[in-house]
């Protein structure tokens, strides 16, 4: 099947086992994935008359607009700082349930809202699912920076981890991409085959000053959803 159709049936899946009439606050990620999260969310509130009460927090200008898109109640953590369930998508899942997220530029607010979560939900397709991260995903781990320092940031995380960091850089506005909270992003390509810590990545890199945040996401998924080709959804906790 496409595979939008397999993402679609993961998260479909999700959100019938995790979004229930006792969920009053979803941290709702951003991406194509969680697209589908929210029309099966919308399906339930305008078709059958469920989840009245629910209040989506975004985790993108993207998220927000599909939120109010779909008319669903928006909220944000200034007054829902306590989310009961965060679905959302990523770029790749290890088999520690390590991920890399950023693909779309959000891993800042979509890290925020994740941690504020009881339980993290990822929705992905099959090609996200690997045994060691870079398998699949060949545009490394995205990084949002502070833009005065990308270039120290850049050469200070080669010099610790090896592998070469570059400036993201938007397609269709010249220059850099610039993401929801103004920040310039880098994209880590690690040394493929090289055993790395995540949790020690993660923690060194985001001492780095000027760094933001990180796209590893690591012990912070409660369950994944994988749509198979066969139409199955695969689920790894
Ligand atoms: O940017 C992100 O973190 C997105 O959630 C991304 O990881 C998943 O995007 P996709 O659902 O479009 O593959």
């Amino acid at each position: 099947i496409a595979l939008d159709a397999a993402k679609k049936t993961a998260a479909r899946t999700a959100v019938d086992q995790w979004v229930t009439e006792d969920t009053k606050i979803l941290g709702i990620g951003s991406g194509s994935t969680v697209v589908f999260a929210v029309q099966r969310i919308a399906e339930r509130v305008w078709k059958e008359g469920e989840l009245t009460d629910l209040i989506c927090v975004p985790s993108s200008y993207q998220a927000r607009h599909l939120i109010l898109d779909y008319n669903l109640n928006l909220g944000d953590l200034d007054r829902n700082p306590n989310i009961d369930v965060a679905i959302d998508g990523a770029d790749e899942v290890d088999r520690h349930m390590v991920l890399i997220k950023g693909g779309g530029g959000c891993l800042l607010q979509e890290k925020v809202v994740a941690s504020c979560a009881k339980n993290f939900i990822v929705v992905a397709d099959y090609t996200k699912n690997s045994i060691r991260l870079g398998e699949q995903w060949c545009r490394g781990v995205p990084i949002e920076v502070a833009p005065m320092a990308y270039v120290p940031i850049k050469l200070h995380i080669e010099a610790l981890f090896g592998g070469e960091a570059s400036l993201r850089m938007a397609k269709v506005k010249a220059g850099p991409i610039v993401t929801d909270n103004g920040n310039f992003l880098l994209d880590w390509k690690f040394i493929a085959n090289r055993e790395y810590d995540w949790d020690e990545v993660n923690r060194a890199i985001t001492l780095i000053p000027g760094v933001l945040e990180t796209g590893l996401f690591v012990n912070m998924a409660t369950k994944c959803y994988y749509g198979m080709a066969d139409g199955q959804v695969k689920v790894q906790n």
